[in-house]
């Protein structure tokens, strides 16, 4: 048993720039507190627009051991509850996905609006007074059609600053106006933050992803300067020319690229537009678009991609055909969830305009790919050899920048503790 005064020490004596001590990645009691403070306490991306495109549509989706569901009203907003009934508790919607009228429980017929007010309950006498009983909320927000859910009560007011820099990058890939084509759910064999900082860089891609058009500029070149020669430099200059070529293009048809950076935010992201590589259209075999109908107001197959990495569990990446995104959920110290939904536009036809097969294959080999590596990580960190190694400072910093920002809102909690304490 490890005891919180034992977990904060860990959390105090982590060294910069390098991996996390093994008890991050394996104890039961760090991913307790994991669940509790980082995905209890921070707004967490868990599903799209699309899957709930009409009154009564509801998701529900599972945050350690909180079950959520997040249901579609007759005004088009988007509500989220506590998924367990006011009378005895059970759980009211079992299915990931439905349609609903109104929110009744099966066990005994407790009804609830599409407000979470219970609104029928027999049996409870005159004196009995359903508005203390309704659903309990949790906050929701769709950004630009990325609906994140946050389950404290007082949810980070920085999801502003997210939704007002990101509206304008995400708003023309028109999610509104988007299906969903396929969902996987994968599950990996190791800790979420391993699954996270796997997506954080791109040091392994070359060895592990060749099918991957995601190009290595994303995460800075990535070349120590004693390893640019002449050739290397040459080729930097040169790409470096071709991003600033197609900025300029991409801006002057109303497509932000530039990237932006608030990864130290609480509610920490990053994006960024970029070429894809071989002069790509899209994340496909043979990087050509995988849907004949592009999004949104698109006539120009070559947007290149825009990336968009959230704190703490998701990415995303928008061409101008589909998007891709994925969600992370920790199942147990060393099993992580991660669900990725395509989505194509709403009037694509299947096996006219895409196939699945094209429409998935890259993300589907390069999360098996990730998947391994996961694995082969956590392994490595359950063995009595491990021992936090040192970050690339070249490949790497957008690992150290999660695994920064994790340590932080760690330290912040205990922190807050405290002071509550001493208030007490
Ligand atoms: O998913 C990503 O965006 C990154 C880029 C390539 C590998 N990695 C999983
Ligand atoms: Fe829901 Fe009884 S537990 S009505
Ligand atoms: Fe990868």
């Amino acid at each position: 048993m490890r005891s919180t005064s034992d977990i904060q020490t860990l959390v105090n004596r982590r060294e910069k720039n390098k991996s996390l001590e093994a008890p991050f990645y394996n104890s039961a009691e760090i991913l307790d507190l994991d669940i509790d403070v980082i995905f209890g306490k921070h707004w967490i991306f868990v599903a799209v627009d699309p899957e709930l495109p009409e009154p009564g549509d509801c998701v529900t989706v599972e945050v350690g051991k909180a079950s959520i569901l997040i249901l579609r009203g007759d005004d088009m907003e988007l509500r989220a509850f506590h998924n367990v009934c006011r009378h005895r508790g059970a759980r009211l919607i079992d299915e990931r996905a439905t349609t609903i009228g109104n929110i009744v429980c099966r066990y005994h017929g407790w009804t609830y609006n599409e407000d979470g007010d219970l609104i029928l309950a027999e049996h409870m006498g005159s004196g009995f007074d359903k508005s203390c009983h309704g659903l309990k909320t949790v906050h929701v927000r769709s950004v630009a059609g990325l609906i994140f859910i946050c389950l404290a009560e007082n949810a980070p007011a920085d999801i502003e600053d997210l939704a007002r820099t990101m509206e304008p990058y995400l708003a023309p890939h028109d999610i509104a106006n988007c299906k969903v084509a396929h969902t996987a759910e994968l599950i990996e064999e190791g800790n979420w933050k391993l699954t996270m900082e796997n997506n954080r860089e791109c040091y392994h891609c070359e060895g592990n992803h060749p099918q991957l058009t995601v190009p290595l500029s994303e995460f800075g070149f990535g070349f120590s300067p004693d390893e640019l020669d002449e050739r290397r430099s040459g080729d930097v200059k040169k790409y470096l020319e071709s991003v600033e070529h197609d900025h300029k293009r991409w801006e002057s048809c109303g497509l932000p690229s530039a990237e932006e950076e608030h990864l130290a935010n609480v509610t920490g992201f990053r994006t960024m537009r970029l070429p894809l590589s071989w002069e790509g259209e899209s994340h496909t075999l043979d990087t050509k678009v995988a849907s004949k109908k592009l999004l949104g107001n698109f006539t120009d197959a070559k947007l290149g991609g825009l990336s968009f990495w959230t704190h703490p569990n998701s990415w995303h990446h928008f061409m101008s055909d589909h998007i891709v995104t994925f969600s992370v959920l920790p199942l147990s110290p060393n099993r992580t969830l991660v669900r990725t939904t395509w989505l194509v536009h709403k009037d694509a036809i299947e096996n006219e305009d895409y196939t699945l097969d094209n429409l998935t294959q890259v993300w589907t080999m390069t999360n098996l790919q990730d998947a391994m590596l996961v694995r082969l990580a956590q392994l490595g960190s359950e063995q009595r050899a491990y021992e936090p190694g040192p970050y690339s400072t070249f490949t790497e910093p957008h690992v150290e920048a999660f695994c920064d920002w994790y340590i932080k809102r760690l330290q912040d909690h205990f922190a807050e503790d405290k002071a509550g304490i001493a208030a007490e």
